[in-house]
């Protein structure tokens, strides 16, 4: 018999339901380690390393999350429509090793989980998800939050590391992306606008989930209809905008994140106009200001993701996850085309999302 892994040990900590029977690598996510765990009596569960790097107050990410899950559960109609952590011993939600990982583990849901939308229907489905999501958490009380991640979308201060890494230059490659760096500064004054606003007060503050593509729903296996969102570890105060924003360069976008052929990468505006549609229907405390802001909401956070991408770049690849060398430069790239693709389509874009507003 193999010695158990370290997964394996740690699963020992958490009061799971039969033996390890399998415990394996899953999932595609740029940030956490993730396992899927089986047991010899068909229980089924998901372990998770939390990033320290990323997150480097975990603990407080644990809190977000299950206060938040705690929250959705009173409203739920059924359980598998959110996350149950699984307790240790110590009665915690989490258990803290001795190298300082924290690790939590979860029951698995069985569902569909998508890298893109097969098909308008599931892209309307994740986008009913996250509206719920951001209708169900209106009257959960933002201020007992922690900011998990500090200023995690707040895009004025993004522009200040990128000019800082940009200055520091730590590994050399600066000066290969000068055409990158004009597009990027040449925008920074629009791209500060959801900032201003929320510091104004013009666009409210909400509890929001920060990372809404499509693979951060799960959809039911049967019905196809949207069941339950996941990766609740960027829950945090912010602005609706940003969520809106994020599903559609994710899911509208017609190449993936890291496509290297640029020509392949546009904004695809039937999807742009399903999500549109789903999210204003399960949606329904979005002021006037946010609605007629929404495109810009995609705009600004597919720009604020081609800094952050550049950023560790030219920090030499110390944030996320890659797979080869230049991988942060071709998917900054492909974000910054997507942006150029809006912006040359945006009057249809506005246009789209007042009509799907009028229908009311
Ligand atoms: C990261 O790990 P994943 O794929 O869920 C990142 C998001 C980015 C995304 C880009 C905590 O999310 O902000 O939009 O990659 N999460 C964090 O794919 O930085
Ligand atoms: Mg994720």
């Amino acid at each position: 018999m193999n010695a158990p892994t370290r997964a394996e040990q740690i699963l020992t900590k958490f009061h799971i339901k039969g033996n390890v029977t399998q415990c394996k690598e899953f999932g595609s996510g740029h940030i956490n380690d993730t396992y899927k765990v089986d047991t010899d009596d068909g229980h089924c569960y998901v372990l998770q390393r939390i990033n320290k790097f990323v997150f480097n107050k975990p603990i407080e990410v644990m809190q977000n999350v299950s206060a938040v899950t705690d929250f959705l559960r009173t409203t739920l109609k059924c359980p598998r429509e959110t996350l149950h952590f699984i307790r240790t011993d110590e009665n915690l939600r989490y258990f803290v090793d001795e190298n300082e990982d924290c690790w939590r583990c979860y029951e698995f849901t069985d569902g569909i989980c998508l890298e893109a939308p097969e098909s308008e229907e599931d892209f309307y489905q994740s986008a009913i998800a996250f509206g719920r999501f951001q209708e169900m958490l209106s009257e959960f009380p933002a201020d007992t939050l922690h900011e998990t991640i500090p200023m995690f979308h707040n895009t004025v201060n993004r522009y200040k590391l990128f000019k800082e890494a940009l200055d520091i230059d730590r590994v050399g490659r600066a000066s290969t992306i000068a055409d990158e760096v004009e597009f990027i500064m040449d925008r920074e004054e629009e791209a500060g606008t959801i900032c201003r606003l929320l510091d104004s007060g013009e666009l409210p503050l909400r509890v929001t989930h920060n990372d809404t593509k499509i693979n951060n729903v799960l959809l039911d296996k049967e019905t196809r209809k949207a069941l339950c969102v996941l990766d609740l570890d960027t829950v945090m105060p912010g602005s609706s905008l940003y969520d809106y924003g994020d599903s559609i360069r994710f899911g509208a976008a017609t190449a993936a994140e890291d496509e290297k052929d640029l020509s392949k990468m546009h904004i695809n505006l039937d999807l742009f106009r399903v999500y549109t549609a789903g999210y204003l229907a399960a949606c329904r405390t979005l002021t006037e200001k946010e609605i007629e802001l929404l495109p810009l909401g995609a705009k600004i956070i597919t720009l604020e993701l081609a800094i952050r991408f550049l950023t560790d770049y030219l920090d030499g690849d110390r944030y996320f996850k890659t797979a080869y060398h230049d991988h942060n430069l071709v998917r900054a790239r492909s974000q910054l085309r997507l942006v150029a693709d809006m912006e040359s389509k945006w009057d249809q874009m506005k246009q789209i999302v007042a009509e799907e507003a009028a229908k009311g």
